[in-house]
This record gives C-alpha cells, structure tokens and sequence, in this order.
C-alpha cells in the first residue's frame, strides 16, 4: 500500500454532543452517553470523530460560545469523562479530535469580565475594542452574523465590542501575543490529554483587519496559522481542518499545501453556497441545480489535485439533512440516502459522515417559534419580521435550511424519545424515529448503514480510493453525476443518478470499463459498454484492476 498520512484514509464522524445520547436522564447529550455509543463507531469503522464544542459554555451558540477552554461543560461532564472518552475511543482505533473555536470567547469568558472591568487589565486587549464616535456611535453599521450590529456598547467599558456573530460572541484580538501565547498552551495542553487533532472554527477571521474592514482571509491568517504550526503541531502525527466560509480555490492551497506548514485541509462551503441565493440567502427557497453543484465539487477536486487535499462533506450541524435537502425523504429515502453517501465518499479527500446520515435522519418540520432553539434562526426571525417577511415564508426557509434541522437527538431505536433520553429531550425528537433508528438499520444487510460501513471499508483497503487521482466525466449532465479515479493501471468509475426519475445516460468513451461490481443499489453492475438506463436514484461503481 502506498505510503499516507492516516488521515487521509480514515472517514471522520461528526459528533454535536447535545443531540448524541443522553446518560442521566436530563434530556441532553453528555459524554457518559457518547462513550457507550463507540460500538457503533467502531461498526461503522470511522477513523476519528470530530466533536463539536463541548467546553465550558453558557451555551448561547450551543457551545461555539467558549467560557473555558480547559473545561467540560457541566452538563456534558467533566474532564475525567473526556480522559475516559479519547481511552476508550483509542481502544478501538478512533481518534478525538476537537472543535477549536478560538476566533471569538463567550461573554462569560474571564478574560472578558477582566477585560471589561478594567482597562488597563492585560486581558482589554485580548478583545476588539473601539471608542463611540462624537455622537456617541459605533465605528460602523457592520451588521452581525446571527443578527443585530455587529459593535456592541459596553456600558462598563465604556466602548464598543466586535461581536462578528453575536453579543455573546466577543471576537478575539489575535494581533496581541499574549494571547497567541494563551491558545497556543491550551492547544499543546488538550494535544498532551492525547487528542487526535483540532477542527478549527471560522479560522480564516482570525487575521482580520478590523481598522479596513478586512475580516475574512484578512492580512495577518497565514502569519499566524504558521505560528500555530510551529508553536503546536510541529512534529505532532494529528489532524487538523480549517473551517472557511470565505476560501477559494486559489487560496485554499495556502492553507493545506505541504509546503506551507500549516493545516492538513479546509472545510469549505462552495458547493453548498451555489444552492444558496447567497450567504443570507439561504432562506429563501432556490432549485437544485446539478451543474452548478457538479462545477464546484469537481473544480475543487481539480484545484487541490497536487497541492492540498479536500474534505467530503454535504451535512454538518450548521446545514440541514442532506437526504431531505438533495435527496428524497418519501418513496426513495434508502436508495437516495445510498446516492448521495456513494456520490461523496468516493471522490478525492477525507469524508465526513454527521451523526444520523448514517442511518438517513431527515429534516424536521417545525411548527412554532418555541421549538426553535437556534439563535441563528431566532435572531433571524426577529430581522425578518421587522422587514415584513410573513411567518409563513419565514417557516418554509427554516425548515428548509435551518441549523435545528440537522439538532434533533440521534435516532437510536424506536422507544420513548428514540432512545435518546429517558427524560424530556432538549429539542423535538424527529416523529419518524419508528422507521428510521439505528437499531432497524443495523442488522439490515442491504440498509443505509451497510452502505455506509463499506463506504468507510473501500477507502481504508483501496488506494485507488483513497489516494486516485479525479477525474469529472459528463460534467454538464443535468441529472448523472459520474466520474473516474485513476491510480497507476487501476481505475474506479462511479456514476449516480440525482433524481428520482429513471434517466437515460450516454457514457462518453472515458467511462467504459469493465471490473469489480462495488455498491449497486438496484441491480448488479460490472461494466459500461454502452447507453444506461439509470433507475431513480441508481448509484455504483465499478473497480478495474
Ligand atoms: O460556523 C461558521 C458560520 O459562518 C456559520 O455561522 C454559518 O454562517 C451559518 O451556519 C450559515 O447558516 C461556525 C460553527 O460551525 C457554527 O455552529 C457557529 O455558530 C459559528 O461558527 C460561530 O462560532
Ligand atoms: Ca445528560
């Protein structure tokens, strides 16, 4: 076998702590609960999990709000449990690897009470401070990410604080080095506790230049994410991705390029941004157009082909289910769920499957503003309302794209609350957890999870799979996505169809090929000679070696 870093044949697994699996009762995911589920990680055979914040946090961004960066949240445990978690996790070969969300603190953080209370504390310039104007304004009319002004008067300070996403949100000043210094221990502090690596939260503000209004990939990202290297990860065998909403494909090489001593890869937004009418814009409903989608998953394999390496994602805790937003949640739910997972996982980079893809969790429709829980949804509502826009059309966007879709506690059988919790879940539970749970999913040979479990096995034992060079075929078909990996005489031919139609597909002469059937789901498929007739939703590849 070819000689690469593990990361780059291991899928990750994301894990939102809240939602995972409760252990006491209180109706909310803790750690106790993430490690008596580790079986059905080491089922599916994923190679690390991402877990999402579970820190310290009063819990306003649902933990991406950080009161502590040495602790756990009561509520999730304590650090003994996050020990046992990344032993246990280790026991069967699955690295923990952390979300570091360092480009803001919460409000509760002590550095902000100590910044706040006294200006001449070391920690007031920790934050991003600005002094009212002659009538008493702030430095711009910057608008915040979850809603409301993004400078907020702090009446104890005496000036305006950035909170690029929230008020609970202060942003971080990483042009001081004290504090450069005081993430970079806690890093080398967690990486001492024997974690895996750090997914790094919205990493492209923290060189912002905040006087010219430069906050994505501001001047000053690359400088630092190189000391970050040096001061931390040198000469560690870890992980780590860069969360970005803002790169492209010219400048994700700077990110994750050998040379460049910086990050192992980025997790970047394109293809899911050309759904979308813009960043705000994800509310208001667009058509799925193939094409689009097609050019920026394909663009990007083609971009960080030599230099740099991807992740494979269509779901997080930010974005809704991927089978109710691309697939289909009615009559093709299983096979659709397959289409989308196949279409993914074999393209060029390291795959991430979001707790309850897995098993093809769905949307949830939300009826009341009182089941909202996210403050991103909330905070939007309430600008929307201002703007006019009716409850009605506000609802369909959310339910449509909204965070709290992808929230709702995993799915594990078909008891009370899913086998979630024994008490009052947090959020609503998704109704159709009597059809789909883990444990109907489980014994089933030919279920979603199966799929998912020799996904996660090809890309471990074919480098073809793991390591073979992209190659997009039919880049302008309006419903097939189909494409070749090559390595040395071997080639892997995947083709999909994105619809629920049957679908008539006129393979170029790049894609005939005859070999190994791997994955059908309608009906065996060892070679393309000629025209396909595709079912809805038929996806395969075809291994030749
Ligand atoms: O997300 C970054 C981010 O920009 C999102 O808020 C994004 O704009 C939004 O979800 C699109 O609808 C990261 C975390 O993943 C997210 O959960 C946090 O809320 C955010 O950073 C702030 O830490
Ligand atoms: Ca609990």
């Amino acid at each position: 076998m070819t000689e690469a870093p593990w990361w780059q044949r291991a899928v990750g697994y994301q894990i939102w702590p809240r939602s995972f699996q409760d252990s006491n009762g209180d109706g909310i995911g803790d750690l106790p609960g993430i490690i008596s589920r580790l079986d059905h990680l080491a089922d599916l055979g994923v190679g690390f999990v991402w877990l999402s914040p579970a820190y310290a946090s009063p819990q306003a961004d649902m933990g991406y709000d950080i009161s502590d960066y040495q602790d756990i949240a009561p509520e999730y445990g304590t650090l003994d449990d996050m020990d046992r978690l990344i032993a246990e996790a280790g026991k069967r070969d699955i690295g923990i690897v952390m979300d570091l969300v360092v480009n803001h603190s919460s409000d509760k953080h002590h550095w902000f009470e100590a910044a706040r209370n006294d200006r001449n504390a070391p920690e007031r310039d920790y934050y991003i401070w600005a002094d009212p104007g002659p009538d008493g304004e702030p430095p711009s009319k910057l608008r915040a990410c979850f809603g409301g002004p993004a400078w907020n008067w702090c009446e104890r300070a005496q000036q305006y604080y950035l909170g690029y996403f929230s008020p609970f949100q202060p942003d971080l000043n990483w042009r001081n080095p004290a504090l450069r210094r005081e993430i970079w221990d806690m890093m080398n502090w967690w990486f001492d506790r024997g974690i895996a690596g750090f997914r790094m939260d919205v990493i492209s503000l923290i060189g912002k230049d905040v006087d010219n209004e430069v906050f994505e990939e501001g001047p000053f990202l690359h400088e630092y994410l190189q000391e970050m290297h040096r001061e931390t990860l040198r000469g560690r065998d870890v992980v780590t991705i860069g969360e970005s909403w803002s790169v492209s494909r010219e400048t994700a090489p700077l990110y994750c390029a050998k040379d460049r001593d910086e990050l192992s890869m980025v997790f970047q937004f394109n293809h899911i941004k050309s759904q979308w009418h813009d960043i705000h814009g994800k509310w208001k409903p667009k058509p799925f157009d193939l094409v689009s989608f097609k050019d920026e998953l394909f663009g990007w394999q083609t971009a960080l082909a030599d230099e740099g390496w991807n992740s494979l994602f269509l779901s997080n805790h930010d974005l809704p289910r991927q089978v109710s937003k691309y697939g289909d949640h009615g009559e093709y739910h299983e096979r659709s769920a397959k289409a989308l997972a196949t279409m993914t996982h074999l393209m060029k980079g390291t795959p991430f499957i979001y707790q309850g893809e897995e098993i093809g969790m769905t949307n949830i429709a939300l009826e009341r503003l009182d089941q909202f829980r996210d403050l991103e949804a909330i905070g939007l509502w309430h600008e929307e309302h201002e703007r006019g826009v009716s409850w009605e059309t506000f609802l369909a966007g959310a339910n449509e794209n909204g965070r709290d879709n992808s929230r709702t506690p995993v799915q594990w059988d078909d008891g009370e609350n899913a086998g979630f919790t024994t008490g009052h879940p947090w959020i609503k539970v998704n109704d159709n957890y009597r059809e789909v749970n883990v444990a109907a999913e489980r014994s089933r040979p030919d279920g979603i999870m199966a799929h998912y479990r020799e996904l996660v096995r090809l890309r471990r034992d074919r480098d073809v799979v793991a390591l073979g060079r992209f190659e997009g075929v039919a880049e302008d078909h309006p419903h097939v996505v189909a494409y070749l990996r090559h390595l040395g005489d071997e080639r892997l031919a995947v083709v999909v169809n994105m619809t629920g139609e049957e679908v008539r597909f006129d393979p170029p002469e790049t894609l005939r090929i005859e070999g190994e059937g791997l994955l059908a789901t309608v009906e065996p498929r060892d070679r393309i000679d000629g025209p396909l007739t595709l079912a809805p939703w038929e996806s395969f590849a075809i291994h030749a070696r």
